[in-house]
């Protein structure tokens, strides 16, 4: 965090370091030159993804192609990490230790925003929720910036008038956050995830709950104890039984419900699956606290038919249904995903596992998944912990498992990519998983 005196001081005064130039590292650095603030950026891979769009807009930019030299440091009075870096890396803990600030691209912008901001955080569902929420925004006729760990960096919204901001949040930013007061905030679920850079699963939840700091209203999930901030929260839950602000009504149907007032037949929802509507309410419960209102809240959650690569369909041939679910990306992703089919499964699934206990999805696989199409660079311990569960079996790409999956599905079946892991051992990104894994199931139905 800036130290008081540098509290005071106006980013003019302050020398800041870019450390990484990726999608956030480019944004921060053009926001920072645009303004004429002084920058300097720096990158250790030979070539940086946005090196040439930051040479071609801003020629007069210094940028190092280094690690982090005492010289760069020395000079800077607050380095910009990158959330794809770990702070806790000697050289920056070092920093730290030298009274150097460590920010990240969403202080700079909690620093500069003007207008009310919803930010949203937890293991899964935060870019269906922030997505959906911004729609609803919209559908109340006002305008919104919805960016963040979602993939528009959030300083690249303030170049657009808008009414609100809506942010979704990973740890990795929230760690460098520390400013940010929205007017609601929610944590939507915890699960493992990301244990491969963080020391414990405490230290990824206090990352998570950080979020609530500063924040006017806290939105948590009464399903989810962690997700609790304090006895003020707006909650929702997927269970009656509790007495929860948004949650469900049985009554002639399941209902999204505000308390008693029913606003919204589950059947008229274009996107499946019981963690689904756990997100509706979510975005129901920070829209409501947004004073949005009624109508468009339920106009937005009727129109809304999910985002690419989240439980999207792909196929139905033969009575097979396919579906693309390549951002499961951890092991609380993909067990919501299974149970969110109401078909026998066959799993595609495997990649890199990020130190997560695999073992959590045994018994879904047991009770849900006649078949698991295994690949990546963690089958081999994959196997290990779900040994037993049901039949498994190895295939060395997404070519092998969509054709092993058409030889073996039947009638009534669902073929599932939810693989549980993260894509970077065998794709650039999990969209590139899902691609291919469309590509395949298209070129083998003919679709
Ligand atoms: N890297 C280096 N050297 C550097 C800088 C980065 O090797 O000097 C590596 C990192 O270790 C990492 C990769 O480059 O493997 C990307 O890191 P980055 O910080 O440059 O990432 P950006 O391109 O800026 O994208 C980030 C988010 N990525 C991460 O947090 C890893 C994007 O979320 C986000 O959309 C974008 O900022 C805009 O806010 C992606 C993501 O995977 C979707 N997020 C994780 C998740 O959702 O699980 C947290
Ligand atoms: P995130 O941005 O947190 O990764 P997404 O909305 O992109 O979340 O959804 C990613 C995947 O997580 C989905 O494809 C689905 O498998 C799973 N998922 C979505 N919402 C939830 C939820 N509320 N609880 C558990 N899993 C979920």
């Amino acid at each position: 965090m800036l130290s008081m005196d540098k509290q005071q001081l106006q980013h003019e005064d302050l020398n800041y370091l870019v450390v990484g130039l990726g999608l956030t590292g480019f944004s921060v650095a053009s926001y920072l030159l645009r303004h004429g603030y002084h920058c300097k950026v720096q990158d250790n891979r030979d070539v940086p993804p946005y090196l040439q769009q930051l040479k071609s807009r801003f020629p007069e930019a210094e940028i190092k192609r280094q690690v982090l030299d005492a010289e760069l440091v020395e000079w800077a009075d607050a380095l910009v990490v990158s959330p794809g870096l770990s702070i806790h890396q000697s050289q920056i803990r070092q920093a730290a230790e030298m009274g150097k600030s460590i920010i990240g691209d969403i202080e700079l912008f909690a620093q500069a925003a003007e207008k009310p901001v919803v930010a949203i955080t937890g293991s899964n569902g935060k870019s269906t929720v922030t997505r959906l929420l911004g729609n609803m925004i919209e559908c109340d006729g006002k305008r919104v910036g919805v960016g963040g760990n979602i993939g528009t960096p959030a300083l690249d919204l303030l170049q657009t008038s808008v009414d609100w901001y809506v942010l979704e949040l990973s740890s990795y930013q929230l760690e460098t956050t520390h400013s940010l007061k929205p007017v609601v905030a929610t944590v939507l679920n915890v699960s493992e995830d990301h244990l491969d850079r963080y020391q414990s699963y405490t230290d990824y939840i206090q990352a998570k709950l950080k979020i609530y700091q500063g924040a006017m209203a806290c939105v948590s999930n009464s399903d989810d104890e962690t997700t609790r901030h304090g006895d003020g929260d707006i909650s929702f839950s997927l269970n009656p039984a509790v007495n929860a602000d948004f949650g469900l009504v049985h009554d002639d149907g399941i209902w999204l419900a505000h308390r008693t007032d029913t606003w919204l037949n589950v059947n008229e929802l274009k996107i499946s699956g019981r963690h689904n509507w756990a997100n509706c309410l979510a975005a129901m419960a920070l829209a409501h606290q947004a004073g949005i209102s009624k109508p468009a809240i339920i106009e937005a959650m009727k129109l809304f038919s999910g985002i690419p690569h989240r439980a999207q369909w792909v196929a139905e041939v033969d009575g097979v249904e396919w579906i693309n679910d390549s951002k499961a990306t951890n092991v609380g992703a993909a067990k919501a995903s299974i149970e969110g089919r109401d078909r026998p499964v066959i799993l595609i699934a495997g990649g890199q596992s990020k130190k997560a206990d695999m073992s959590a999805l045994y018994a879904v696989l047991k009770q849900r998944v006649k078949l698991v199409l295994l690949m990546g660079v963690d089958a081999d311990l994959i196997e290990q912990a779900w040994s037993g569960a049901t039949r498994i079996e190895r295939v060395d790409s997404m070519k092998c498992a969509v054709a092993r999956a058409y030889g073996q599905a039947e009638r009534g079946d669902c073929v599932l990519l939810a693989p549980a892991c993260a894509s970077f051992d065998m794709y650039e990104k999990f969209e590139a998983r899902g691609d291919d894994f469309m590509r395949q199931v298209r070129g083998l139905l003919g679709v």
